[in-house]
């Protein structure tokens, strides 16, 4: 394997690892074999409301985690209750197999389960004292799609600003090594768009044997529903954006 080769397979290992396996561990309750109608449940923050201050206000992430997210959960649950089959999947793998999903809930579990998804992987791409540069395989994906950091976000924003109404701004890993920047609207995510590159698919595959796999990972996403900013920032999705940067984990 040449060097480059290697950059290659490892920058896409960690994209293919970071679909974060453990934000959805405890947000499964179907492994409990007393509980005769498994449900999904709201992961709880692993940080206090106030941990983001003052870049992201704590009456903000109390009412985006305990009001809003809380109701993409219930919403799913009562979407899915007379379907135990999706009661049994990991959200990840439900909404990246919408197909499979009956139609009559197919529009409430993209929606919710989207919601429940998007909103498990953003608490945790934001921390206290974040922000700074990536490192490694990750920093050298960004160079060579956007030639540096700063273009990265630069890209990344006006991703955000651009995406009309709600929705979410995304870096997302789509083949060994490469990143790029896609927004989607309401819940969507870009797992829920799997492309037809066969050497990430292959390589997915190879990390987790009898995994459903999604070819676009998102590695880090944010929200710019109103919900998100508006208490802080109204009407300044722009501004809301330029501080995020400082919380990003
Ligand atoms: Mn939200």
């Amino acid at each position: 394997m040449t060097r480059r080769q290697a950059i290659k397979t490892t920058a896409f290992a960690a994209a293919a690892t970071a679909t974060l396996p453990n934000a959805f561990a405890q947000s499964k309750a179907g492994s409990n074999p007393a509980q005769l109608t498994p449900t999904f449940t709201l992961p709880p923050l692993t940080y206090a409301f106030d941990a983001l201050e003052p870049h992201i206000d704590a009456q903000t992430m109390e009412i985006h985690h305990d009001r809003h997210h809380k109701a993409y959960v219930d919403n799913l649950n009562k979407a899915i209750s007379d379907s135990p089959g999706l009661a049994q999947k990991s959200i990840e793998d439900v909404i990246k197999d919408l197909d499979s999903v009956p139609e009559k809930i197919r529009t409430a579990v993209r929606n919710n389960g989207g919601g429940h998804y998007n909103h498990s992987l953003f608490w945790q791409m934001m921390k206290k004292g974040g922000g700074g540069e990536p490192k490694g395989e990750l920093a050298k994906a960004i160079e060579k799609s956007f030639g540096s950091f700063t273009a990265f976000k630069e890209s990344f924003a006006k991703a955000g600003l651009g995406q009309f109404g709600s929705g979410w701004a995304w870096l997302v890993a789509t083949a060994p090594g490469t990143v790029l920047i896609e927004s989607s609207p309401n819940q969507d995510s870009p797992a829920m768009k799997p492309t037809m590159d066969k050497d990430f698919a292959a390589f997915a595959q190879a990390q987790s044997p009898g995994k459903l796999v999604s070819t676009k990972v998102p590695l880090l996403g944010i929200d710019v529903w109103e919900h998100a900013y508006y208490l802080k920032y109204q009407n300044k999705r722009a501004d809301y954006i330029a501080a995020w940067w400082n919380v990003v984990n």
